[in-house]
């Protein structure tokens, strides 16, 4: 696996720890870290069932580092997108869920990489924004695709329009984390996630990973014909016979146990 110093990677059993390593910058992303995003989440190491990526020092991510960007001309700008959108879809439709864990500053290209994610866990002091609408930019890594679909068109429209400062308290109520940290314990409550989701039979992850969303962006015929292929494709696995056999002669825990 290729990665730069800025991006640290370490394997705890089935979790896969990638925290970005640049807090001088505030964690601004630079070529050098989208590409090692990209290498690290197109080659999980077998045995891996959930990464978990988050950041060092004071901030997740300031997004990308704006000293690369002022000199780029027009066809470059149009791979750097490309190339931010190619690292994405790695984190998105990889071979393994991917938590982002949250603290102080995700903004611009920071909260692009979280909205990548499958599930976030925002510490109290996180706070996001999209400064791409007073820096005279536009979001291009993704975020006018993934971003509405978690808090709606017209928040994060605002976000880009009046430069609007979310908390870590709004961003549950908006739909952006699923979860909300006290400071210092984003990480911990991560890894309990992570190790959930590796309980999970790898159809089932899968299905969340790859099927859910290209069922949430067709048609409702498409949609329902998917769910049917896919709800019996995972049923008919010996895992989830299995499953289903543990749960029928008391074996399995109960919801909520
Ligand atoms: C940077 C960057 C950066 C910090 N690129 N160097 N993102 C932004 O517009 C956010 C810009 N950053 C900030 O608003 C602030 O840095 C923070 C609120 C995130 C943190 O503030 P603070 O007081 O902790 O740090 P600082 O003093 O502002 O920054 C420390 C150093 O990091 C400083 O460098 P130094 O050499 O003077 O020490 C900053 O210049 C540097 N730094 N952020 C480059 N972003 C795929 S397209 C996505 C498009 C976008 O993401 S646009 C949004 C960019």
């Amino acid at each position: 696996m290729k990665t730069p110093a800025s991006l640290i990677v370490e394997q705890k059993d089935e979790i896969l720890l990638v925290k970005i390593n640049r807090p001088e910058k505030r964690n601004a992303i630079n070529d050098e870290l989208v590409l090692g995003i990209e290498s690290v989440f197109s080659t999980i190491p077998a045995g891996v069932k959930c990464a978990i990526i988050y950041g060092e020092g004071q901030h997740f991510s300031a997004g990308l580092d704006l000293s690369e960007l002022k000199e780029r001309n027009i066809i470059e700008g149009l791979h750097h997108s490309r190339m931010w959108h190619r690292a994405l879809e790695k984190i998105q439709f990889g071979t393994v869920p991917v938590v982002a864990v949250l603290h102080g500053a995700c903004v611009g290209g920071g909260l692009e990489i979280a909205s990548a994610c499958h599930i976030r866990v925002a510490e109290q002091s996180t706070f996001y924004a999209l400064p791409e609408g007073q820096r005279g930019i536009f979001v291009g890594g993704g975020a006018s695709v993934r971003l509405p679909k978690l808090i709606g068109m017209a928040r994060m429209a605002d976000m880009m329009f009046t430069g609007r400062v979310i908390s870590a308290e709004e961003g549950i109520l908006m739909g952006f984390s699923q979860y909300l940290a006290s400071e210092g314990n984003g990480l911990e409550k991560g890894i309990e996630l992570a190790k959930k989701i590796a309980q999970n039979a790898e159809t089932t992850n899968y299905a969340l990973m790859h099927v859910l969303p290209r069922i949430v962006d067709s048609g409702q015929t498409e949609g329902l014909m998917m769910e049917s292929l896919i709800a019996t494709i995972s049923s008919s696995s010996p895992e989830a016979k299995k499953r289903l056999n543990d749960f029928l002669e008391g074996r399995a825990k109960k919801v909520g146990e």
